[in-house]
């Protein structure tokens, strides 16, 4: 890829609707290239492409539907079908309740949108970038895949999955020309992760950024671009993280 020179490159970024892939979509937009935004809402969708100034195709699909991700990807119009940048972005995290009253229908939804999704949406583009022997596949992890924190139980482990699915992917890729990144981040705010995390209760999720300066959608983007725009040989395994107010650390111990 020439690095910054995005016209007629295509990024195809899941979870387009809201916080990082949002902000993904403008600046790549702002760069010049053509978008697949992928998300379940379609107002949202069909906002931002009429927003939007490079051409743009827009599916409706849950990422956890395996047969309907791989329909929508089969049926990517030609001009949008040769993905140069794949970002899996699209994720969430549900509760924070200890892992033995945690609900097993959250860890489902999260093992099948962050993980499963993942890998379907991965498997569908993952034969056209190796046919073309070019693309780069940007995976958006976390730093709960790395730290424990309490609560953050079966969000963390499918974060963990995703790293090393990356690094596997690296490995199956090494004879082409193939890019993988995993991005990392920590606490962000202005995106609608706490809200979704705490069903909807935006007072309990205001309180997780409260006398902080988190990072913003936005730095998670420029971390992203530029990852993306670097030359082509060159490949960034992974990028790590926080704002400033935020350290990992912290062994818990209890004395009883
Ligand atoms: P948001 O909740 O703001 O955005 C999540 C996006 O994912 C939305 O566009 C949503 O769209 C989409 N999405 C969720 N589930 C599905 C699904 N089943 N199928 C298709 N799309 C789906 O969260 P963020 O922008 O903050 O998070 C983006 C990614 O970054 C996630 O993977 C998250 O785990 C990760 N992350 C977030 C951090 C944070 O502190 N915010 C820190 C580290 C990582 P729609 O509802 O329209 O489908
Ligand atoms: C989101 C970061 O620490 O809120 O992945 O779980 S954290």
């Amino acid at each position: 890829m020439t690095p910054n020179n995005w016209t007629n490159r295509i990024v195809f970024i899941t979870g387009a609707t809201a916080g990082f892939g949002l902000a993904m979509a403008r600046q790549f937009a702002n760069a010049g290239a053509s978008l697949v935004l992928l998300g379940r809402r379609k107002d949202r969708l069909d906002e931002l492409k009429a927003a939007l100034s490079t051409p743009v195709h827009t599916i409706v699909c849950d990422v956890s539907y395996r047969q309907e991700v791989s329909e929508v990807i089969d049926a990517l119009p030609p001009a949008f079908a040769a993905v140069d940048v794949l970002i899996n972005n699209a994720g969430l995290a549900l509760g924070l309740e200890g892992a033995d009253h945690a609900s097993l229908d959250d860890w489902d939804t999260m093992i099948d949108t962050n993980l499963k999704g993942l890998a379907y949406v991965t498997r569908a583009i993952l034969p056209g970038m190796v046919e073309r022997n070019r693309g780069h596949i940007i995976n958006l992890g976390s730093v709960a895949g790395t730290y424990p924190y309490s609560g953050g139980n079966m969000y963390g482990a499918t974060k963990a999955a995703v790293a090393q699915f990356s690094l596997n992917l690296l490995t199956d890729l090494v004879k082409t020309k193939i890019r993988v990144t995993n991005i990392e981040p920590g606490m962000c705010g202005g995106s609608e992760f706490s809200v979704v995390r705490f069903k909807g209760d935006a007072e309990k999720a205001a309180k997780v950024y409260e006398n902080t300066e988190p990072l913003t959608a936005e730095d998670v983007s420029d971390a992203v671009f530029w990852a993306a725009s670097l030359p082509a040989h060159v490949n960034i395994n992974r990028i790590e993280m926080m704002p400033v107010c935020q350290a990992p650390g912290g062994l818990t111990v209890f004395r009883g």
